[in-house]
């Protein structure tokens, strides 16, 4: 927890509610004398109605779920701040863009799409990434993705595009899912959604951690500076710890052992005090080169390739506190691109502009009425007057006999502001044009860059979209959707189309290719940050072990930032040779291979069949998930026998520990092992 409270913690504070250690009472504040049992006539007779206990408890009860999100329902949620590094004056004249000094209060919001509220989290899916900035000018949210870009390039689609992906109507299912048959149809008949589809395929779409990802505007926004001058800007969060993703088979399997992996990530992170952090960078282009791309710099699914427009880095944004309640906070919490200081503002971006209507609508159902802004969560941190009144659950009581504008009885006020007062004043973009339903030409081109995501794909990340898209369409029933999507991904790529075509069975395509050449390195998470830090590391170790050298290992992981785990048939205590101990933190039954980051195998001086046997267990799979495995003492034998000791990220101590644990680390700091076989 952030010792230092700011405005947005001192503001909750003010909800802030601790029931324990105090007495019972109603809602009214009745103390009541008894909570068990209802109020009868006779002690076997039915239940009076004047029981109030009972009612208001029961209605309570009874009200309790509201609808969750239509898309993003599963989600959570952290505090922080952020601090931007130099003044962003010259292109925004958004104040908490230009004060290193200051630091804003932010709440994020990670979320899959298309599942649940109840759904796993290491599903194939997009990530949200939804921040609200508590600025002095009001509340900035910026409702972005992991992924740059869209599937859909007009608002319009959007119910469309959902219908496709959510469990079908006639028997919902699958949950939480993009393989079958009505999203692929959908694909395929709306071939918009290539590029973003080349994303979802990726290993972007299994992300490690929410602390390893990437965020996206997507859309293209505007800078507007204090002489009206405006820019064209794109948003990008660069977590500190790099771009990492898992692996299908382990996504899945951890879908099961542990469908909240990534939210236990981010809590325990927190808790640790190891705060996730995340760059802001902003990719800039003047207004005079808006033409000058080769594609329509509104068009949401294009990137901006970072080699041509590079990042700026501006600031850091820092989490730094577990939210007290997540319905209250991470449930109540109402994003809204529409939602923006002076200093910021948006363009036609034709995907943007339908956001701008959908949110506060959503949020009318999802949080009963037009108060939402109310919710502590979501209030900002500076005041806030104008004439709006009435409505469920108003909570604020303003006084006094006026509530229009404008008037004369409480001098005009609340007033406008002028511009220089901080009012907000839209861009007076020139807009010339006929009413039309059209899309525009220079939003036609749907192949071009899902191509060059391909091309900036190293092979092991090819080979993963080929199986991405034979999972998926392996899962699709009919053949026409399969064929058709063939068809439409031989235009990205005949590699890939035809990569995928063998695995379900259907015939390679006979046209297309693509002529695209260029590649962007910056979309490769070989080209990642690669670090230690938070890295879970799990040890197997029995009764026996050889203490001095298995702690001075565990000493330098911890030193490192590794988080060493250890893992054992029991509950309790083991015991080294020199009569160290280590407190086992996970079971064979409770902790799983897929759980961690990185393996070491030390074993012990007595170790049982039943111990090997569950050993080899996590060493196989650890193995064919491509992660660093290190191996000692008895490990060392268990990974001899298993023929791994000289494969890619298997690291092995014959005699000189430290040699060994630097060799490990650095293992563990490449996150996975491509090179390695799959025997
Ligand atoms: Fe959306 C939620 C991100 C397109 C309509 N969206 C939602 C959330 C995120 C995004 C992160 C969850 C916010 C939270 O944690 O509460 N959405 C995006 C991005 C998009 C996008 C990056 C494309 C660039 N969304 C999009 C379109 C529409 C919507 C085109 C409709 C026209 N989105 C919604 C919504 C949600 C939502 C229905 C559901 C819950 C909510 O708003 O508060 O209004």
């Amino acid at each position: 927890m952030s010792d230092k409270p700011n405005k947005k913690d001192e503001q909750l504070e003010q909800f802030r509610v601790e029931d324990e250690g105090k007495k019972l009472t109603t809602n009214q504040g009745l103390k009541v004398a008894e909570d068990e049992f209802s109020l009868k006539a006779g002690e076997r007779g039915p239940t009076l109605m004047e029981d109030f206990h009972f009612r208001e408890k029961m209605t309570h009860f009874d009200h309790e779920r509201i609808p969750e999100r239509i898309v993003h329902a599963r989600g959570f949620a952290a505090h922080g701040e952020f601090q931007v590094y130099e003044s962003m004056r010259k292109y925004t004249k958004a104040k908490f863009l230009h004060d290193p000094a200051v630091k804003t209060p932010v709440f994020v919001r990670f979320s899959t799409v298309a599942g649940s509220k109840g759904s796993a989290e290491t599903v194939r899916d997009a990530r949200g990434f939804a921040t609200k900035f508590y600025t002095e000018e009001g509340n900035y949210d910026l409702v972005g993705n992991n992924i740059p870009v869209f599937f859909i390039q007009d608002a319009m689609k959007f119910p469309d595009l959902i219908h496709a992906v959510k469990p079908e109507p006639h028997n919902e299912m699958p949950q939480a899912a993009s393989a079958h048959d009505t999203f692929w149809d959908f694909v395929a008949n709306n071939q918009e959604s290539a590029h973003m589809v080349m994303w979802t395929m990726s290993d972007r779409a299994i992300p490690r951690s929410f602390r390893m990802m990437e965020g996206f505007g997507v859309h293209t926004f505007r800078f507007v500076n204090e002489e009206g001058e405006a820019f064209f800007v794109k948003f990008h969060w660069k977590p500190v710890l790099g771009t990492h993703s898992l692996v299908w088979d382990e996504a899945q399997k951890i879908s099961g052992k542990d469908p909240d992996f990534h939210r236990r990530d981010l809590w325990e992170a927190i808790e640790n005090g190891d705060y996730p952090e995340y760059e802001l960078g902003v990719q800039i282009v003047e207004e005079k080169d808006e033409f000058s791309f080769d594609f329509d710099i509104l068009d949401p699914t294009k990137i901006w390739p970072e080699e041509d427009i590079p990042v700026k880095i501006i600031g850091k944004m820092t989490l730094n506190r577990n939210v007290d309640n997540v319905f209250a906070e991470t449930e109540q919490v109402a994003f809204h691109p529409g939602h923006v200081v002076p200093g910021i503002d948006f363009t036609n971006d034709p995907l943007l502009q339908g956001r701008l209507f959908s949110y506060t609508d959503t949020q009318l159902i999802r949080l009963g009425g037009p108060n939402f802004h109310e919710l502590p969560i979501n209030r900002p941190v500076c005041p806030f007057h104008n004439n709006q009144r009435d409505g469920y659950g108003r909570q604020t009581i303003n006084k006094g006999q006026v509530s229009y504008h404008k008037n004369s009885l409480a001098g005009n006020t609340p007033a406008p502001a002028s511009e220089a007062e901080g009012g907000y004043v839209h861009y007076q973009e020139k807009i010339d044009g006929r009413k039309i339903r059209a899309r525009s030409e220079s939003f036609k081109d749907h192949f071009s860059q899902a191509t060059l995501f391909w091309n900036s794909m190293s092979e092991p990340e090819k080979q993963h979209l080929i199986e991405a898209f034979s999972f998926e369409l392996g899962k699709v029933e009919s053949k026409s959707v399969q064929r058709q999507v063939v068809e439409m991904f031989a235009n990205v790529s005949l590699d890939l189309a035809k990569g995928f075509a063998e695995a379900i069975g259907v015939e390679a395509p006979k046209g297309g290719g693509s002529s695209v050449t260029k590649s962007s390195p910056a979309l490769s998470q070989e080209n990642t940050i690669k670090k230690v830090d938070t890295r879970k590391v799990g040890v197997i170790i029995d009764d026996g072990f050889n203490g001095q050298d298995v702690m001075a290992v565990l000493d330098r992981l911890k030193q490192e930032g590794a988080k060493p785990e250890i893992v054992s048939d029991r509950l309790g205590k083991k015991t080294g040779s020199d009569g160290s101990e280590l407190e086992v933190d996970h079971t064979f039954l409770t902790g799983e291979s897929v759980l961690f980051d990185a393996l070491y195998l030390v074993g012990g001086n007595n170790v049982d069949r039943s111990f090997i046997k569950d050993a080899l267990y996590f060493l196989h799979e650890a193995y064919d998930h491509f992660k660093p495995i290190g191996a000692t003492h008895q490990g060392l034998t268990w990974v001899k026998e298993a023929g791994m000791e000289n494969s890619a990220g298997v690291v092995t101590a014959e005699q000189n520990i430290e040699t060994f644990t630097t060799q490990f680390l650095e293992a563990i700091a490449a996150h996975r092992h491509w090179a390695r076989q799959v025997k």
